[in-house]
């Protein structure tokens, strides 16, 4: 039993985009399991925690010292649950299992101390990136998926490179708010979950939205992209508050 979970709250992050060319992340994210995590009932990882990810078999130093740090963090009672990003979508059971984690599948509508919320990535809300949205419909295809697993590792790399210098050089030409969430697809999703707050993350726009649907008050919370600052969001009694803070030293940032 986790003995500071007394404290019962949980937290989410997003889009750490972890690889090794970023060792100040991976260690600002150890930091952030030992000293914050660590206080959490659960932690929800709401993709793109690794930048690229070629399937379970691709065994790697990186993969492993994360996956180490994440069982401990669940042993220690945190529970921990991944929800695919756009970069990560083909992270599997075998990975989360030996993290101590469950997988589980957007839209996930989690009921906390009485309050709703729907969590995402975030990419089904950018309905204005039509290439993208093909894509996306291309890559979550469980055949697809299972075609490409079968492949070898430096034919999937190979792939993986170059979806990220095609998708590099179309976004260049796009316009900036084809590339965040569509109004239009915030709420027909809040529609069909009405008592929920939205939680994702994905583009890199940290906000809390606040309209009004329907006469009531509704918000979609963005969660930040570990860069600059490290960012997560704390659910309590009070509801859903972000967090900024120092990569380095773990503290917040006003
Ligand atoms: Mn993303």
């Amino acid at each position: 039993m986790n003995p500071n979970s007394q404290l019962n709250h949980i937290l989410l992050i997003s889009d750490l985009h972890l690889d090794t060319t970023r060792p100040e992340l991976l260690q600002a994210f150890f930091t952030f399991v030992a000293t914050i995590a660590i206080r959490a009932k659960a932690l929800y990882i709401l993709g793109d925690f690794f930048n690229v990810w070629l399937g379970d078999d691709d065994d790697t130093d990186l993969h492993r010292e994360i996956s180490q740090a994440l069982l401990q963090l669940s042993q220690q009672g945190t529970a921990v649950y991944f929800i695919h990003g756009n970069r990560d979508f083909l992270l599997g059971q075998k990975f989360a299992s030996a993290c101590g984690a469950s997988l589980i599948y957007e839209p996930y509508e989690l009921e906390y101390l009485g309050k709703h919320y729907l969590l995402l990535h975030g990419d089904v809300l950018c309905t204005g990136d039509t290439d993208y949205i093909q894509f996306r419909t291309l890559v979550r295809n469980p055949q697809w998926q299972q075609e490409f697993l079968q492949r070898s590792l430096a034919e999937r790399r190979e792939f993986a490179a170059k979806a990220r210098t095609i998708s590099k050089n179309m976004n260049s030409n796009k316009a900036e708010d084809i590339m965040d969430a569509n109004q239009d697809a915030v709420v027909s999703l809040l529609l069909t979950y009405p008592r929920a707050t939205l939680i994702h993350g994905h583009t890199h726009r940290p906000a809390v939205h606040e309209f009004n649907l329907a006469q009531t008050r509704k918000q979609r919370i963005v969660l930040g992209d570990w860069d600059a600052y490290g960012w997560y969001v704390q659910l309590n009694a009070d509801g859903a508050q972000q967090t900024r803070f120092n990569l380095q030293t773990g503290q917040p940032v006003p």
